[in-house]
């Protein structure tokens, strides 16, 4: 059974000063709104609604903490981010989700490792590239889920994933220090409503949480105003 089977909700935030404190670790879930993110920590967790209190009008700008429990003990946090790509917001809202996002990446340090979700139809967007950009100076690793993979065929999975892993590659050259020595940058494909890539995802979470060695760079400086004019892109599924 997976450290993660026992997971509930702990609470939810809109204000980095709000954030749990504490020694324990925690790593977040990232992506765009729909990309298949609560669904993600739902299966990863083995429940049905864990993570769709993010759904709640009023919750979705908010970053929603899961508790990873053994009995009663509390072992460490599965963080949703609020997701982006929303073609309606206004530009105070994302302004918020800017400024939030981008400071609790850098400046996070319980945080120990990002899950990236992408919807495997639609591939690597601009604004995924700017949530990689943003955590790459903390030497801390990113593993990518190409979600929804249940939706396409064989080849059309292949053809997807080696595309994401050369625009990692890509991204690798162009960056300056990226990845840091042994910065993990991975991805996998998945699908959560026919349960695959579960294991692969469930071990590289369980040993971010709680076995590898932390990762901390403190030269990492904030950068919050790249995303103000940012193309956001039209909501599909
Ligand atoms: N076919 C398929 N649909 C999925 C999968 N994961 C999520 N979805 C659907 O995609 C939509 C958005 O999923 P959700 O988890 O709420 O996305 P979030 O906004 O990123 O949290 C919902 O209608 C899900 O049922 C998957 O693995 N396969
Ligand atoms: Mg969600």
């Amino acid at each position: 059974m997976s450290k993660l089977f026992q997971a509930r909700f702990f609470t939810t935030v809109n204000n980095l000063d709000c954030l749990p404190q504490g020694p324990l670790r925690e790593v977040a879930f990232a992506g765009r709104s729909n990309a298949g993110k609560s669904s993600a920590i739902n299966v990863l967790c083995n429940q049905k609604r864990l993570a769709f209190a993010s759904k709640t009008p009023g919750r979705t700008q908010h970053i929603n903490y899961f508790g990873l429990f053994a009995k009663e003990d509390l072992l460490g946090y599965l963080v949703d981010l609020p997701g982006y790509g929303y073609a309606a917001v206004n530009h105070e809202t994302r302004y918020h989700w800017n400024s939030l996002v981008s400071d609790y990446l850098q400046q996070r340090n319980a945080l120990v490792g990002m899950i990236l979700i992408i919807d495997s139809r639609r591939g690597m967007t601009d604004l995924d590239e700017q949530m990689i950009q943003w955590f790459v100076p903390t030497g801390k690793p990113i593993h990518l889920l190409l979600s929804k993979c249940d939706k396409l065929n064989k080849s059309e999975c292949r053809h997807t994933l080696e595309a994401v892993e050369k625009r990692l590659a890509e991204l690798a050259d162009s960056v300056a220090n990226f990845p840091a020595p042994n910065q993990q940058l991975s991805a996998q494909l998945f699908s959560s409503t026919k349960r695959v890539g579960l294991e692969e995802a469930d071990k590289i979470i369980i040993n971010w949480l709680f076995d590898a060695p932390t990762q901390r760079n403190a030269s990492a400086q904030p950068n919050v105003l790249t995303l103000l004019n940012a193309p956001t892109q039209t909501e599909e599924n």
